[in-house]
């Protein structure tokens, strides 16, 4: 039973640093809060066009909007005056993404002040659970910020995962008829797993050392069909396909047919997701889309200073990996850190070549995997639960 919400209203404010996940974790947060809680969800957000990439419904230059049972408001420069009464029961802000002053100062003016909810970056690291719900007094103003920390563990706030995703998802991998329909003609075909090509999706930074997976998979003596969303890696992209690679666009060598597909709304990626073989998938909301997928997948890690996402990726793969056969787990940590550049290692060669090998066991492994994982609370029920006991 959810706790209940309904018409509490909830400020997210999200400022879209680069890319699509400050955006894509904020969307996905918001819909469900207001979905499955009945929340009154007010979304702020500083770049409604990076929005519209994954939300086509979103009109980028309109200031208000209900989309999706959330009204979507641009965060402008200068922040409109707001009055007492215009400040909700909970005020959530994604990623440090820095409130006006003159908002937390009226949140302060309330009889009763919000909750403030500070939304952190996922992170598999062990501080993270010492650090979940810390209380941040502020020293400028009487009001305490609460640090809510999505995680792996129980001691932490948990992952986004909606109400019957996992319901959803086997409906859709157990229906190849649904994958037929959805993906480009021809790739669903085959009644067996082995008649089709090896399907595959890659999404990535653009340092990644695309042309060598490539490689791999231009020689692994399987057909391979790698779907790569438009604005992926384009240079590299254009230059092994010898032409733009926009959408629509596709190019084939040895064992490989390359496919430009244009990005897609967030639950139709989901479907991408559950349709392919592999994922490659990177940032933050990919990343934990690609584990509920149930699917082998290989991150690529948003690249940080000095070196920080090198700690993080070992903190992922040391509680991901220790279910696995030793052999195994090595095999996908040297795959990992060549397809991130770590150590010299290269994810072509032995590496690849073993990689693909053991698909078929990551397949099942990655299902109990995913399993494992919902057992902890959902980020959205924890979070709900939280603001319930501060309220
Ligand atoms: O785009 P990302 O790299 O985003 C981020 C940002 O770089 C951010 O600053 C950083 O802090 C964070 O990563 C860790 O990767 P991510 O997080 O996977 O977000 C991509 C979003 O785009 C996700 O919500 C899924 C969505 N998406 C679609 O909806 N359709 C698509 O076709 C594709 C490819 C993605």
């Amino acid at each position: 039973m959810y706790p209940d919400s309904t018409g509490k209203r909830l400020d997210l404010f999200c400022q879209v640093i680069d890319n699509f996940g400050d955006a894509g974790v904020c969307w996905r947060l918001a819909r469900q809060l207001a979905g499955e809680y009945g929340f009154r969800v007010k979304l702020w957000v500083d770049k409604p066009a990076v929005l519209q990439k994954i939300c086509p419904e979103i009109v980028p230059d309109r200031n208000e909007q209900e989309v999706a049972g959330v009204s979507v408001v641009r965060w402008p420069e200068v922040f409109p005056s707001v009055s007492t009464d215009d400040i909700p029961d909970v005020v959530v802000e994604g990623f440090g993404a820095r409130l006006p002053e003159s908002y937390v100062r009226r949140m302060a003016e309330r009889p009763h002040a919000p909750v403030w909810l500070n939304l952190e970056y996922l992170s598999a690291e062990s501080w993270v659970g010492e650090s979940h719900l810390m209380a941040s007094p502020q020293s400028w103003i009487p009001l305490t910020k609460y640090f809510y920390f999505p995680g792996f563990s129980a001691n932490t706030g948990g992952l986004i995962r909606e109400a019957g995703l996992f319901a959803e998802r086997d409906a859709w991998q157990a229906d190849s008829s649904a994958m037929s329909r959805f993906l480009p003609q021809g790739m669903a075909d085959g009644a067996k797993d082995t008649e089709r090509p090896l399907l595959v999706s890659l999404f990535c930074y653009p340092d990644a050392p695309v042309l060598s997976l490539f490689d791999l998979f231009g020689r692994c003596g399987q057909e391979v069909v790698c779907l790569v969303p438009e604005g992926v890696a384009s240079a590299v992209l254009a230059s092994f396909m010898q032409r733009s690679a926009q959408v629509g666009n596709r190019f084939r060598k040895g064992a490989l047919t390359v496919r430009i597909l244009p990005m897609v709304p967030q639950a139709n990626y989901d479907r991408l997701l559950w349709s392919c073989d592999l994922n490659f998938i990177r940032g933050e909301d990919s990343f934990v889309r690609a584990q509920w997928a149930a699917r082998p997948f290989v991150w690529h890690i948003y690249p940080q200073e000095e070196d920080a996402h090198r700690v993080k990726l070992d903190a992922f793969l040391d509680c991901y990996l220790p279910g696995l056969p030793t052999a195994h787990a090595e095999t996908v940590r040297c795959f990992w850190y060549g397809w991130n550049g770590f150590d010299g290692m290269r994810c072509d060669g032995e590496t690849g070549e073993k990689f693909l090998e053991i698909l078929p066991s990551l397949k099942q492994y990655n299902r109990d995997w995913a399993k494992k994982l919902a057992l902890h609370a959902d980020l959205a029920s924890g979070l709900v639960r939280f603001i319930n006991t501060l309220r």
